[in-house]
């Protein structure tokens, strides 16, 4: 029998196989909160190489981004987005290496956090000039383009960086070139210590879509359901037939920008407003209204996830520190010398 819409009702499998990845999809925004507030306590003891930027209030919305996508896309997160790694796969261990600087890092050591990416996973590394990932990232949809490969691009970014040139330049070429790819606004109301009434004159980054030739969404990006249930409808749409999506989401980021900002800016009632949205326990809320023991959940969650980011630690710390030897290694991609015409170089 046809449901009222027309579509077929789902089968038994099929509704174990939702249940279980609503259930995962809890998991992974509870670990990569877990994953972050350790970071932030390592780096009060000083074991963080460089900066790092706190996604924590945020994650529902890689979460939800990232849980549609395939191997073979391609990913840029924004500083922020460390979550990203996680949701694509990468070894956590690997992944605290990198941010301890150590030599099992994804750069071997090389670099901290912020611009180690992990092509292996699809993931370009976030680069300093904000917003200018993004023209990566649509150059990585016009490959896919190019070759017919059935792939998607996501490129974040905040509401700051909306206002530079490179996103407007990218957006724009997208947009004329109907290239697969889905550009993925956490508009956290801050960049840095600039409000939003400072950054923009408009209510929505997504308004700016439709001068491009393609659609704009808002979705409260505090709410994991539904980034997940908007995110796997525009990806679906853009991987089967190309052409650009923007997806904003709203949210709040509870730390300073970085770990050495205290955030005095802002005002105090303004995040206990929105700590009462957590991403977390308004999930929790849906899990349990659909009938799961939530209780007996999290706590077997919270135990797996703390053994998770424990393991990670050891192995961070266990690692050796980059040979100096090596500091020349891999910093430019093997030279290929093009055959001249006659056969001769
Ligand atoms: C082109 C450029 N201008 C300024 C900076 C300094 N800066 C680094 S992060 C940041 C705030 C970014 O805000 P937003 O894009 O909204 O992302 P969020 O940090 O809020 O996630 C600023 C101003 C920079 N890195 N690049």
């Amino acid at each position: 029998m046809a449901e009222p819409d027309g579509a077929a009702p789902a089968s038994a499998a099929e509704t174990s196989a939702r249940i279980e990845y609503e259930l995962n999809l809890y998991f992974q925004m509870k670990l990569i909160r877990a994953f972050e507030e350790r970071v932030s306590r390592l780096h009060r003891q000083n074991k963080i190489l460089g900066g790092v930027y706190s996604g924590a209030g945020q994650e529902a919305i890689v979460t939800g981004v990232c849980a549609p996508l395939q191997e073979g896309d391609f990913v840029a997160p924004l500083h922020r987005d460390l979550g990203v790694f996680l949701m694509r796969g990468v070894d956590p261990g690997r992944l605290m290496a990198q941010l301890m600087g150590k030599e099992s890092g994804l750069s071997r050591g090389k670099d901290s956090f912020l611009h180690g990416g992990d092509l292996e996973h699809g993931i370009f590394g976030s680069t300093s000039m904000l917003g200018s990932s993004l023209p990566v990232a649509v150059g990585a949809a016009l490959k896919f383009q190019i070759k017919r490969e059935k792939h998607v691009a996501v490129a974040f970014f905040g509401e700051g960086a909306s206002s530079r040139g490179d996103v407007h330049e990218a957006m724009n070429f997208a947009g004329v070139r109907k290239l697969p790819v889905i550009f993925v606004c956490e508009n956290n109301r801050y960049a840095y210590s600039t409000p939003l009434e400072k950054q923009m004159a408009i209510e929505n980054v997504a308004d700016r879509a439709e001068a491009y030739g393609f659609r704009g969404h808002v979705v409260s990006g505090n709410d994991l359901l539904a980034v997940v249930q908007l995110s796997e409808r525009v990806i679906e749409r853009v991987r089967e037939d190309g052409g650009p999506a923007l997806i904003e989401c709203k949210t709040y980021r509870y730390r300073g920008h970085s770990e050495h900002d205290p955030a005095l800016y802002r005002d105090k009632d303004e995040l206990v407003e929105w700590e009462s949205r957590d991403p977390i326990p308004r999930y929790e809320f849906y899990l349990e209204k659909r009938g799961h023991d939530i209780r007996a959940i999290r706590e077997q969650i919270d135990e797996r996830t703390h053994r998770i980011v424990q393991q990670a630690v050891d192995f961070a710390e266990e690692s050796p520190w980059p040979a100096p030897q090596d500091a020349l290694e891999d910093l430019y991609a093997p030279s290929v010398t093009p055959a001249s015409p006659n056969g001769k170089h």
